[in-house]
């Protein structure tokens, strides 16, 4: 803890000398997440973090989440310098959608419109006609459906379908997950549930849908924060990573948490309700962000005019 004291104060006044502003997801290490806000930052998802950075005066914006949440960053302001504690934290959706392989399956269904979800690189946002995050992804395939339009949707399987399902559009999926959501279970979600017969269960629609359908709230991160708050129960089963605790607990200190059992719960399962990528955000590395050269984040500059397009539609989309 007096380390911890000591790397705290001495990344303060980096942000300060350097005129940097530090954005936290709300996945990150809570210690991250109260370093953000205490030093005037934000804690948030990936679009309102994109946006936060977009609006602050500071001239360098430093990044504690993933890849893609940089490259954002720096495709909404590419004059500004984007730096994040580690270039190694990226995402296993973003993993599993490689541009090329991307493009050649867009090629195939000309006749779709392709929505890709913000947990992608900006090469494959750039071939995109939407980019959403899921707080908006039904509004906007709903808004689609109605102008009668055939959806194309990437990377995440268990999303698509949510969305596919509620409002019955076409919907062609690409075959990708996240790996910590995809192991929450609901058998364990139900066991829970008669331990704790009066909690709300609240579901990120990156699970499955047998752990959606037993949710009473379906949500992305601010959604499922916004649910803790004005529902009226004491007690949650919460099927996201965990470090969407360190928010809840703040807004709702009398309130209690639990995390959604996956299958390797356990100390051996190393991403059940906590992201690897998001846990190599530490404060060593955040101390020394700007005495690296591996850490910077850039996106070609005809590619990020491409990425914006679907960007620019979804942040019009949502005011
Ligand atoms: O699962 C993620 O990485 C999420 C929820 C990202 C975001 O904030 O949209
Ligand atoms: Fe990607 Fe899942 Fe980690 Fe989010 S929690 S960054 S979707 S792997």
């Amino acid at each position: 803890p007096e380390q911890e004291q000591a790397l705290k104060a001495q990344i303060k006044q980096m942000l300060i000398e350097r005129d940097a502003v530090l954005v936290a997801h709300y996945y990150t290490d809570p210690i991250i997440q109260s370093l953000a806000e205490e030093t005037g930052g934000c804690v948030s998802d990936s679009l309102e973090m994109a946006r936060f950075g977009r609006d602050h005066p500071a001239s360098t914006l430093i990044v504690a989440g993933v890849k893609f949440m940089g490259e954002t960053a720096k495709i909404l302001t590419p004059h500004k310098r984007v730096l994040m504690p580690t270039l190694e934290a990226t995402c296993s959706l973003d993993i599993g959608c490689p541009a090329d392989e991307f493009s050649d399956f867009c090629d195939q269904y000309p006749d779709r419109t392709v929505v890709v979800y913000a947990n992608t690189s900006a090469a494959v946002k750039a071939r995109a006609d939407w980019v959403v995050t899921s707080s908006i992804a039904l509004d906007v395939v709903d808004y689609l459906d109605k102008k009668g339009e055939k959806i194309l949707w990437a990377p995440d399987k268990h999303l698509g379908a949510y969305v596919q399902k509620q409002t019955g559009a076409d919907v062609l999926l690409w075959d990708g997950a996240c790996i910590v959501h995809e192991e929450f279970k609901a058998q364990g979600i139900e066991d829970l549930k008669t331990l704790y017969p009066e909690a709300a269960v609240l579901v990120h629609p990156e699970s499955p849908q047998s752990v959606v359908e037993l949710a009473d709230v379906v949500g992305s991160t601010s959604q499922l924060i916004n649910a803790a708050q004005t529902l009226p129960n004491q007690e949650f089963i919460v099927a996201t990573d965990q470090g969407i605790f360190f928010k809840m607990q703040q807004l709702c200190p009398e309130k209690t948490f639990h995390v959604a059992p996956t299958a390797g719960s356990g100390a051996s399962c190393r991403s059940c309700a906590n992201c690897p990528w998001m846990a190599l955000n530490e404060l060593e590395n955040l101390a020394n962000v700007f005495e690296r050269d591996d850490n910077e984040i850039f996106v070609d500059a005809e590619l990020a005019k491409q990425a914006m397009k679907p960007l620019d539609r979804m942040l019009a989309f949502k005011k």
